[in-house]
């Protein structure tokens, strides 16, 4: 794993300057490079493309971007970003609680209830609290997008029952709090970075994984993966996060463009989102999984003992005022 992290540094590092170009002498462009795990055509390739061409409209092309799809090492961007050699990435909450303890919050399966509840949440004061969090970690949070609810694969078995995990080499994010829940429900955690996990699932080294629907089909997982189970069983949260050296570079008005920008590629990749939803389940039956609803209240039943673990980590009340708001 460290050779292929080294290999993602340099290779963002190279690229990544942030570069100020004349195109014409009047006018000095600056061009952001922007990574984000998944495909172009995928919900990341949406919410980032919407966020660049915001970006560009808005500053009268002072700005553009180059993205960078397909990253898939999302802590090696991250960790890029906080050195400034990559000026933003659109990643999922997978590494964040890494370098922003508070976030690992919103990890917790089984917290938010539907996309509604979710999307509420983060957009209103407490995922504005929880995004200036990430100011003190030399990191600027600008918005929350989304990366979706997530469900097991693996090809082994269909998964209905909790029990059906059990023994199973699932990976995992590298996510704390997502490693601790699996452990708990006897699953032997494989935390690993996203971009090895297609040739892990492919060469045996796991059973499975869990992701939600547009990254399975934006992933082509289809390929190697027999079963689909909707277990649903946690909210995977994406944020914009911006480098503090690019940000401490923009005057009032631009920083106020980009925040306009990110809102509008949350909701671009939402909607991204919403379409793979309402799609993507009969198009992975099509490229030949099994689809197996699962028995929901059980696996919330044992993932939730683990909660009080949570709640001395996060504070109760942390976690109560999420499950209570509208
Ligand atoms: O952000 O690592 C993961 O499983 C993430 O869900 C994926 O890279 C998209």
């Amino acid at each position: 794993m460290s050779s292929s992290r080294s290999t993602h540094a340099a290779l963002l590092a190279a690229g990544s300057v942030l570069s100020l170009a004349l195109a014409s002498p009047a006018l000095a462009q600056t061009t952001i490079r922007i990574s984000h795990a998944t495909a172009a055509t995928s919900h990341y390739g949406a919410g980032t493309q919407a966020f660049c061409a915001e970006i560009e409209k808005r500053t009268a092309n002072r700005y553009k971007c180059t993205i960078q799809p397909n990253v898939g090492d999302e802590r090696a961007s991250i960790e890029a970003v906080q050195l400034g050699t990559l000026d933003a990435t659109n990643t999922s909450t997978g590494p964040v609680s890494n370098f922003v303890p508070e976030v690992g919050i919103v990890d917790i399966p089984f917290l938010f209830r539907d996309y509604g509840h979710a999307r509420r949440t983060l957009d209103g004061p407490i995922g504005q609290d929880l995004l200036a969090k990430f100011t003190g970690k030399g990191l600027v949070g600008l918005a929350w997008t989304e990366n979706g609810f997530r469900h097991m694969t693996n090809s082994k078995r269909a998964i209905i029952k909790p029990d059906d995990v059990k023994g199973l080499k699932v990976r995992t994010m590298q996510n704390p709090v997502h490693i601790q829940a699996f452990q708990s429900i006897g699953v032997q955690p494989t935390p690993m970075a996203f971009s090895e996990l297609f040739t892990a699932l492919q060469q045996g080294v796991v059973d499975g994984q869990e992701n939600p629907i547009p990254v399975i089909l934006a992933s082509k997982f289809s390929q190697v993966q027999k079963h689909l189970s909707l277990t649903g069983h946690v909210y995977s949260p994406a944020v914009l996060i911006l480098s503090p050296k690019l940000w401490s570079s923009l005057n009032d008005a631009d920083k106020a463009h980009f925040r306009e920008a990110a809102k509008v590629a949350a909701a671009a990749q939402r909607k991204k989102v919403n379409d793979d939803e309402n799609s993507g389940i009969d198009q992975l039956k099509k490229e030949g999984v099994t689809v197996s609803n699962v028995d929901g209240p059980a696996f919330r039943a044992a993932m939730t003992p683990v909660w009080s673990e949570f709640s001395k980590k996060f504070g109760a009340d942390n976690i109560k005022k999420i499950q209570d708001f509208k």
